[in-house]
């Protein structure tokens, strides 16, 4: 398959849990807003009252197992309705958009943890998403310390949040090796430094990214 379409406004925070992405948004929203166009905040799975709603059914822990590709599948049903609810029709109108995660944690968590084949993730990308970010930053820090800090904030883990070490050590595996796969899209920040310091790097990398466009 050929490469997707990638947005040079279009920015994503991936990372596994605890990374630090939503005190790094916050950040990189105020740099972009500082320079006088409209920002889009948005997040994976959600982004629009349907996609959030599939979001709950996504992440409230429950008896029923869910299959691999269930949670695929409405991965996608809340990414379809995103992209054309919310992200394209801000690009189109020229706002910047930073969203909190987007395919390549389907790639990380479906296909990494649970295994499911990655043709399958890329065409499901290609029929129902159609675009990729033109920067993905990928805050990467090791497993048992990003859940550290999850531990510290919330004492009752969403569903996805309650699987072992072993699935996280995958998905980590599965984003490092695609941002090597794509370095014009990715860069990587080291997120176990303090705070203030991820936060001043990845502003860095989005600048250089802006002053690039
Ligand atoms: N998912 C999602 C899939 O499986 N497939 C998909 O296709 C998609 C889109 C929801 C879940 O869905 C899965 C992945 C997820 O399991 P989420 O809401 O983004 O995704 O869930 P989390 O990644 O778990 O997001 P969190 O909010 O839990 O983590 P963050 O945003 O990475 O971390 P943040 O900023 O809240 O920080 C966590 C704690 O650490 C502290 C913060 O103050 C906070 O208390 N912290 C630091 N402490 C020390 N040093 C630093 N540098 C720190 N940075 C933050």
């Amino acid at each position: 398959m050929s490469a997707l379409p990638m947005h040079p406004r279009f920015v994503s925070l991936e990372g596994g849990e605890g990374a630090g992405k939503t005190t790094v948004l916050a950040a990189l929203r105020a740099e972009l807003a500082a320079s006088g166009g409209e920002v889009v905040v948005t997040r994976e799975p959600g982004g629009t009252p349907l996609a959030e709603k599939i979001r709950s059914l996504l992440l409230l822990p429950g008896d029923e197992t869910v299959a691999a590709e269930t949670e695929l599948l409405l991965m996608f049903a809340a990414r379809a309705q995103h992209v054309r609810e919310t992200v394209l029709p801000a690009l189109e109108r020229g706002a910047w958009v930073l969203c909190d995660r987007f395919t390549d944690s389907s790639f990380a968590y479906q296909g990494g943890g649970r295994g499911l084949d990655a043709g399958f993730i890329e065409e499901l990308e290609w029929r129902v998403v159609g675009i990729r970010p033109g920067l993905t930053m990928l805050l990467d820090i090791d497993v048992a310390r990003g859940r550290e800090r999850i531990r510290g904030r919330d004492p009752r883990p969403d569903r996805i949040e309650r699987e072992r070490d072993a699935f996280f050590e995958r998905v980590r595996a599965t984003f490092l090796a695609r941002a090597a796969a794509e370095p014009g899209r990715f860069r990587v920040v080291d997120a176990s430094h303090p705070v203030d310091e991820v936060v001043a790097a990845a502003v860095a990398a989005l600048r250089a990214f802006a002053e690039a466009a």
